[in-house]
């Protein structure tokens, strides 16, 4: 069966490509998920892209994921959870609760940014972290999954 995979997006990313284009490029929101539908294709993985401006609800579709993963359906989420990521233990420990494969990312070179940047709750929970390459590390982030998943079922 064709697993999906949540493409989570927190607050802020709706401004993707209106703003600020010299940390996060031009591409908009819907570009970036045209990306990921494409890239997800060619894993013969289904695409999920979302986005709030909430954390509740983000925590909920974490929920919702972790459920959905150990029926089978859900590869993993990747998430940018955008300033959430230096703030947010309620994210955190819905991912373990969840026991969710997460893989973290970030457009920006978070590290190469504020000090207030370069903590992140998330990276503790996650599988592993991509940042720094733009919108294409959402592409680079499928193949990861792709790989992780490969690996499950070789298993
Ligand atoms: O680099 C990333 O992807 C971030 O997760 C983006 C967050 C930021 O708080 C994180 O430190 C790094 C911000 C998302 C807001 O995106 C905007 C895009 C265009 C214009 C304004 C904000």
């Amino acid at each position: 069966m064709m697993k999906t995979v949540l493409i989570l997006n927190g607050p802020n990313l709706n401004l993707l490509g209106q703003r600020e284009p010299a940390t996060y490029g031009l591409q908009t929101l819907d570009d970036v998920r045209q990306l990921c539908e494409h890239s997800c294709d060619q894993h013969q993985l289904r695409a999920d892209f979302r986005q709030s401006n909430h954390e509740g609800v983000l925590i909920d579709w974490i929920h919702e994921a972790g459920a959905a993963q150990a029926a089978g359906q859900v590869a993993g989420v990747i998430l940018n959870a955008g300033a959430y990521t230096h703030t947010s233990i309620a994210i955190a420990d819905a991912i373990k609760g969840a026991q969710l494969r997460v893989i973290e990312l970030h457009i920006s070179n978070v590290h190469a940014r504020e000090s207030f940047r370069h903590q992140s709750y998330i990276s503790a929970v996650a599988a592993g972290v991509m940042f720094g390459f733009g919108t294409q590390g959402y592409v680079l982030a499928i193949a990861a999954m792709a790989h992780l998943t490969q690996c499950d079922q070789r298993i």
